[in-house]
């Protein structure tokens, strides 16, 4: 039933004139910078959005463990191998605080993972990109969390209280993992010059990708005008592109690598870098299932899902019995 109702409706933003009094009340506290908490009556569209994007973002955390976990047992040495393991186990928290967020509005967590794994449902198109070499663990904290970072600190001022109070510690974990990336990249570009290529190998590989993050560009999102007029998103899709970029530049010049794009500027009138926008039509193939590891990061969800389902079981088992339990002795 929830596959239906988080459809994108793309259907624009209700005038002043077309809402209901409850509605416009409800519009007046979300402008007043008022946070909408788990039972206050919301809008039937305000509350699938937000089980689409909260639910998609929880995915994210979920299904972006796994191309870091394939270089756990490679990590070069101790401190990194336990540097990622705390990384890649932040990611599990994430998409618990996640999942939770989203429960608080009526869809059980059951429900959500079943539309992860019967496609009903997007996670981040990052993840269907696969990571080759050990620069790509750099490459992945510096910039998929980097542009994770730049989406999610300002979702912590987002109307609905459970996301945002979520968001407050997911950024402050990404900063560690967008630090421990930039590290990597570091020692790799301080290292020889097989490690250097390496680096810059990466860089190119998930330039792109990473600018894809962000989603379409404004003139093709379907959910921006509606999320941002019920703060449940904080700033355009292309805004947030903009800024990542011209954060992330000099970043690049300080290690000494190449952003794959020649048409990269600094705008000396807008103040802002040019760059070419990512290949669309990739994009929209990976949102269709056929990137590079679609098929192979669902199949792992899955099978882990499936073999983990006796420790589901009884956890419920040992909770129904403590609280039976507890109703004999009360
Ligand atoms: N990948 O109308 P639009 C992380 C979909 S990683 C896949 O602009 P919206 C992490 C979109 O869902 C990041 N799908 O959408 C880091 C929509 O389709 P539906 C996860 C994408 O929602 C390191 C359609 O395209 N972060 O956390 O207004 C390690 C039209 O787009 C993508 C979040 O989820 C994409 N890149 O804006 C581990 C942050 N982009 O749903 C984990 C919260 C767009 O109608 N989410 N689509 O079928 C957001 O801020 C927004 O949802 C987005 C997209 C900016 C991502």
């Amino acid at each position: 039933m929830y596959a239906q109702m988080i459809k994108s409706t793309g259907q624009g933003v209700k005038s002043d004139e077309q809402m209901t009094e409850q509605e416009r009340a409800f519009q007046a506290r979300i402008d007043a910078g008022e946070k909408i908490e788990p039972k206050d009556w919301m809008p039937d569209g305000y509350r699938n959005n937000l089980i689409r994007q909260i639910g998609q973002h929880a995915h994210s955390e979920i299904v972006g463990q796994l191309p870091e976990a394939n270089w756990i047992t490679r990590a070069p040495t101790l401190e990194r191998k336990a540097n990622l393991i705390a990384k890649v186990q932040d990611e599990a928290g994430h998409g618990l605080y996640l999942y939770c967020a989203a429960e608080t509005l009526g869809i059980s967590r059951d429900e959500l993972v079943d539309m992860l794994h019967s496609g009903a449902m997007k996670y981040s198109s990052i993840f269907n990109y696969p990571t080759l070499t050990w620069a790509d663990m750099g490459a992945v904290g510096w910039l998929v969390d980097g542009a994770a970072i730049m989406n999610q600190v300002p979702l912590q001022r987002t109307s609905y209280g459970p996301y945002a109070r979520a968001m407050v510690r997911i950024c402050k974990e990404e900063s560690f993992h967008q630090r421990q990336g930039f590290h990597i990249m570091m020692a790799m570009c301080n290292g020889n010059q097989a490690q250097k290529r390496m680096a810059q190998d990466a860089l190119n590989r998930f330039w792109f990708p990473a600018l894809m993050m962000f989603g379409p560009s404004d003139k093709d999102s379907v959910h921006s005008a509606q999320s941002m007029a019920w703060k449940i998103k904080m700033n355009t899709n292309d805004e947030l592109r903009q800024k990542f970029v011209d954060e992330t530049v000099p970043q690049a010049h300080y290690l000494g690598l190449t952003i794959p794009d020649e048409q990269l500027v600094l705008n000396e009138d807008t103040g802002n870098h040019d760059f070419t926008e990512p290949d669309w039509s990739e994009f929209h193939s990976i949102l269709k299932g056929d990137g590079p590891c679609n098929v192979e990061r669902l199949e792992v969800r899955a099978k882990a899902w499936e073999e983990g389902a006796w420790v589901r079981d009884g956890m419920m088992a040992h909770a129904e019995k403590r609280a039976s339990r507890k109703a004999a002795a009360g």
